[in-house]
């Protein structure tokens, strides 16, 4: 009897685990599908961060629904929407400006879906609408760029004019980049912006500006800081078109250490670069896993930044990864 009633409950207990062990494994091989709303093909930054996330959404197992907004705030919001009735597992945005966001996100929030903003960041006051922020710290960038035209101010003579192109209007990085480089250069009064404009990031607009900008300004031009490589590299062609020595007769510091970048200045065309790692990928997808598991992340991940002076350029050539 007592025999009998233990294969009973051994009986049940392998029954029970193997009904607990099926739904369990085949939840197990579900794949995270996550929806990824990118900005566009701006500049060689944004490309290789494209790829890095298609490269480690892959490597990682995650189905990636990549939507490419083509530079249009509108186009996200529609991608956003489109991705909550798909019922994707998670969400990353990486917003083209700051503003205008609260009502989509709280659609989001609404449907139990989690955030993750990627790259640039947004202002909405309400922080619980997204899960994590995966970026830089552009003000710093800014600075550092800044910084970088103080010290060099050192060996200059006279008044230093510098002519600015910036990001795209109302994104994060054109905001913060201006403002960190104005912080900076305030440690040096001959330092003064004369003109700044947009060049949405792009090197044909770059040039476009930089052109306008010698035209107006011509000699009286002693530095150019761009809030992007591809900018500054269209800008390189300006001055070069307009029969003048780009990084001698006027300084070129621009942010984003791209290959282009690189190679510009090892030919002696780019004074400085300071970094912004476009390659986000592999941390956002550690993270979306984390996320989907229901471990808690923290708020603010910051990607990796640094200056690369023209000095240093060759050597470190081989190491770049973008
Ligand atoms: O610097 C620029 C790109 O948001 C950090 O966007 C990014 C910026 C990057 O178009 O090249």
């Amino acid at each position: 009897m007592m025999k009998n009633n233990k294969r009973t409950l051994i009986t049940a207990l392998l029954a029970a685990s193997f009904a607990f062990a099926m739904p369990l494994s085949a939840f197990a091989q579900k794949k995270i599908v996550l929806g990824f709303s990118q900005i566009g093909a701006e500049s060689e930054w944004r490309t290789a961060n494209t790829n890095s996330m298609k490269t480690a959404a892959a490597a990682a197992g995650i189905d990636l629904k990549f939507s490419d907004a083509q530079q249009k705030q509108e186009n996200q919001i529609k991608a956003l929407r489109s991705f909550i009735a798909q019922k994707v597992d998670v969400i990353a945005l990486t917003p083209v400006v700051e503003s205008g966001w609260d009502t989509v996100l709280k659609e989001i929030k609404d449907a139990k879906i989690p955030l993750i903003l990627v790259d640039r960041s947004v202002d909405s006051k309400d922080t619980s609408l997204y899960a994590t922020h995966i970026g830089f710290d552009f003000v710093e960038e800014g600075r550092m760029a800044g910084r970088w035209l103080v010290e060099k101010a050192k060996s200059m003579k006279g008044d230093i004019n510098v002519v600015e192109l910036q990001g795209t209007v109302g994104s994060a990085p054109a905001i913060d980049r201006k403002k960190g480089f104005e912080e900076a250069i305030k440690a040096e009064p001959r330092i003064k912006i004369i003109r700044s404009q947009t060049g949405d990031f792009t090197r044909a607009k770059g040039k476009e500006v930089m052109e306008a900008f010698l035209k107006a300004e011509g000699k009286k031009i002693n530095v150019l800081y761009a809030h992007n490589d591809d900018m500054g590299i269209g800008a390189i062609q300006a001055i070069e078109e307009a029969g003048l020595k780009p990084a001698k007769d006027i300084l070129v510091i621009s942010v984003d250490g791209v290959k282009g970048a690189f190679e510009a200045m090892i030919a002696g065309k780019l004074n400085v670069s300071v970094e912004c790692s476009p390659l986000l990928g592999p941390l956002v997808m550690s993270t979306a896993k984390d996320i989907v598991a229901g471990k808690s992340v923290p708020k603010d991940i910051q990607g990796k930044d640094g200056v690369y002076p023209m000095e240093t350029a060759a050597k470190e050539f081989p190491n770049r990864k973008y």
